[in-house]
C-alpha cells in the first residue's frame, strides 16, 4: 500500500480560495489577460480536482457580473450550486467588489458623494444576501478605494466618520435580517489608492470599539499587506488574536517595498510564514485560512492547480516544522530559561496592583547591572529554528 502523504491537505484544515484568486487571468497594469476566463462553476471543479479544499469565497461580481441579466444570474447560480454539491466545497466567506467600477474611483464608504456612499451600502446589502444564499458566515470588508492621492481632496476625520456610519448601518442590517454575519476588516497601506485609510490591522483594532456593534466585528489581516510596508505581519496578527478579533486570515507572500505581488504562500518569506503558522497553531486559531494570492503570470491552468496545491502543502509542511520546534527539547529548554524570574516577590507584586504591592516593588532589590548580565542565547535559538526549517535538525 502506498504511504500516506503527511502533507496532504484535507477539508478539516479549513483552506479556502477565492473565485478571484484561482480565476485570476494574469493581467497586470502593463499587460492584459494571459489565461482564458473560467466560469465560477468551472473554478469550483478546478478546486475539486486539486483536492483537500474546504471552501471557495467570492465578491458579488466574481459570481454575478455587475451587468448580468436576471436570466444570466439565475443560470450562473444554478451551475455554481451544482458544482458546490458535486465537489462538497463550501462558501464560508463573501465580500463586495467596491473597487472595480468607475463609480468607486474616489471610494465607496468614504466617497465625498453621499449618493455614492448610499450606492456602496446598497450594493453591499445585496451582496450580503447573495453570500447568505450560499451559506457564507463571514463577511469581509476590504476598502481598496477608501483613501486619497492628495489630502486636499478629503477630510480624513470626516472620512472615518462616513466609514463608521456605513458599517453601523450594515451591522444593523445583518442583525435585523437575522443574517448572523461576522464582519472582518482587511487593512492595506496602498494600492490601488496612493494611500488607503486604515493602513494596518492595528488601525482597525482601534476603530472597531468605536462601532455600535463591536462584538460582531473583527479583522482579516493579509500577509502581503503589512509586509508591503515593511512591517512585521506576525505581530499584527498576534495583537488581533490576543484581542479575540482574528475572524479570518488571508495568506500569501510578498517582497517588502514592492508592488502588490500576491505570491503563493511561503514562496518568499518562509521563515516569517513559519512564525505565523506557529502563532496560529499555538493559539489554536480555528477559522478559515484563505489563500489570497494568484499564480505567476506565466502559469496555465495546470500550473494554477500546482499553485493551489503548493499553497496548502507549504502550510502543512510548516505545520510539521512547528510541531518539531515545539517538541525540540533543546529549544524548549532555552525558551524556559529565558522566561525567568516569575516566582520572585517583585514579579508577583507586578501581577495585580495593590498599595502594599507597590510599596514592596519600590523597596525591591533589583540590580540593573546584574540583570543586564543574564544570558540571552538568541543566536543559538534562531540558528536551531533555521536548522529545523532547513530540514537538518
Ligand atoms: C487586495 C485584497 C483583496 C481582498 C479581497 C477580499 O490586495 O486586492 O487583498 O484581494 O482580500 O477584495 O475583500
Ligand atoms: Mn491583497
Ligand atoms: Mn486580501
Amino acid at each position: 500500500m502506498a504511504k500516506r502523504d503527511p502533507f496532504a491537505p484535507s477539508p478539516a484544515d479549513h483552506f479556502t480560495f477565492g473565485l478571484w484568486t484561482v480565476g485570476n487571468p494574469g493581467a497586470d497594469p502593463f499587460g492584459g489577460p494571459v489565461r482564458g476566463k473560467h466560469s465560477p462553476a468551472e473554478l469550483v471543479h478546478l478546486l475539486g480536482e486539486v483536492g483537500g479544499v474546504y471552501g471557495v469565497n467570492f465578491h458579488d461580481n466574481d459570481l454575478i457580473p455587475i451587468d448580468a441579466t436576471p436570466a444570466e444570474e439565475a443560470q450562473i447560480k444554478k451551475d455554481f450550486k451544482k458544482a458546490l454539491r458535486a465537489t462538497g466545497i463550501k462558501v464560508p466567506m463573501a465580500t463586495t467588489n467596491l473597487f472595480s467600477d468607475p463609480v468607486f474611483k474616489d471610494g465607496a464608504f468614504t466617497s465625498n458623494d453621499a449618493e455614492v456612499r448610499a450606492y456602496a451600502v446598497q450594493k453591499t446589502m445585496n451582496a450580503m444576501k447573495l453570500g447568505k444564499e450560499f451559506g457564507a458566515k463571514t463577511y469581509v470588508f476590504w476598502g481598496g478605494r477608501e483613501g486619497t492621492e492628495s489630502d486636499a481632496t478629503k477630510d480624513p476625520v470626516v472620512a472615518t466618520q462616513r466609514f463608521r456610519e456605513c458599517i453601523n448601518f450594515l451591522c444593523k442590517y445583518s442583525i435585523s435580517e437575522k443574517m448572523g454575519y461576522k464582519f472582518a476588516f482587511e487593512a492595506k497601506p496602498n494600492e490601488p489608492r496612493g494611500h488607503i485609510y486604515m493602513a494596518t490591522t492595528g488601525n482597525y483594532l482601534g476603530f472597531i470599539p468605536t462601532l455600535d456593534h463591536p462584538e460582531m466585528c473583527g479583522v482579516n489581516p493579509e500577509f502581503a499587506h503589512e509586509t508591503m510596508a515593511g512591517l512585521n505581519f506576525v505581530h499584527h496578527v498576534a495583537q488581533a488574536l490576543e484581542a479575540g478579533k482574528l475572524f479570518h486570515i488571508d495568506l500569501n507572500d510578498q517582497e517588502p517595498g514592492r508592488y502588490d505581488q500576491d505570491f503563493r504562500f511561503g514562496s518568499v518569506n518562509y521563515k516569517a510564514n513559519f512564525f505565523l503558522a506557529k502563532l496560529l497553531i499555538d493559539y489554536k486559531y480555528k477559522g478559515m485560512k484563505h489563500f489570497d494570492s494568484h499564480a505567476y503570470r506565466q502559469a496555465d491552468y495546470s500550473e494554477v492547480k500546482a499553485f493551489a496545491a503548493g499553497s496548502m502543502r507549504t502550510w502543512k509542511i510548516l505545520e510539521s516544522k512547528v510541531e518539531k520546534f515545539n517538541k525540540d527539547r533543546k529549544i524548549q529548554g532555552l525558551i524556559k530559561k529565558i522566561n525567568r524570574g516569575g516566582n520572585t516577590a517583585p514579579a508577583k507584586a507586578l501581577r495585580k496592583f495593590s498599595k502594599a504591592g507597590a510599596k514592596a516593588l519600590l523597596a525591591a532589590d533589583l540590580d540593573r547591572t546584574k540583570l543586564a548580565k543574564r544570558p540571552l542565547p538568541y543566536e543559538t535559538l534562531d540558528q536551531l529554528t533555521l536548522e529545523i526549517l532547513m530540514g537538518v535538525r
